[in-house]
């Protein structure tokens, strides 16, 4: 199965399970699930062959883990990055550490230095506790740079953290005091 069908396979499964699950008629229930075979179904419909063994292999390849199966096999989600609204991810609070890291683009941080970090179109702001997985975000807009978010201090406000499955950190906003350059 080469990497590139594996790519576009993940990036399908990401627009649909995170963003636009109606472009193939597919129900996400308000966890996030979607039942596999209508996933297939529903891709084929639209021109796309995906197969079970297709979908486990980008579910097991994903570098960040974007995608889980449930336990009796039959449904799928991303565990997170949602921008549809009928779904409601319930994360468990957890504490964040000292710092956490958030990558942009250069050309953002007018914008950030006078609102803060916002969600944008997903449900909340990303985190992450590596520099080097913020700064390959950051990429993806334009020229990245990194900020320190003080996740403690934060928390200690009455701000909430919380964390996917696949180690995002996630929040509601991020005041533009709560954040430094790397
Ligand atoms: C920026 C990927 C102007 C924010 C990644 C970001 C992540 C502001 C963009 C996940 C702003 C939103 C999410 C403000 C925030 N003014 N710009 N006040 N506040 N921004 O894609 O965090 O590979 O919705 O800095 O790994 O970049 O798809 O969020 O540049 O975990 O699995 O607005 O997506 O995961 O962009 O990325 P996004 P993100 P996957």
């Amino acid at each position: 199965m080469s990497k590139k069908l594996l790519d576009e396979t993940s990036k399908f499964l990401s627009f649909v399970l995170r963003h636009e699950p109606q472009a193939i008629g597919l129900n996400l229930n308000s966890e996030g699930w979607a039942n596999i075979e209508a996933l297939i179904s529903g891709a084929a419909r639209d021109g796309r062959h995906l197969s079970r063994e297709l979908i486990e292999n980008v579910v097991t390849s994903s570098d960040k883990k974007r995608f889980t199966i449930s336990a009796d096999g039959h449904c799928i989600r991303a565990v997170q990055g949602h921008s549809t609204k009928s779904v409601d991810l319930q994360f468990e609070q957890k504490q964040p550490p000292q710092t956490l890291y958030h990558g942009t683009a250069t050309r953002f941080l007018d914008s950030i230095h006078k609102q803060g970090l916002i969600p944008g179109q997903r449900h909340q702001v990303h985190l992450s506790d590596e520099i080097a997985t913020a700064s390959a975000v950051g990429q993806r807009y334009g020229t990245p740079v990194v900020l320190k978010v003080a996740a403690k201090q934060m928390e200690e406000q009455g701000f909430k953290f919380y964390q996917a499955e696949n180690g995002v950190w996630l929040t509601e906003q991020v005041p533009a005091r709560f954040l430094a350059p790397l």
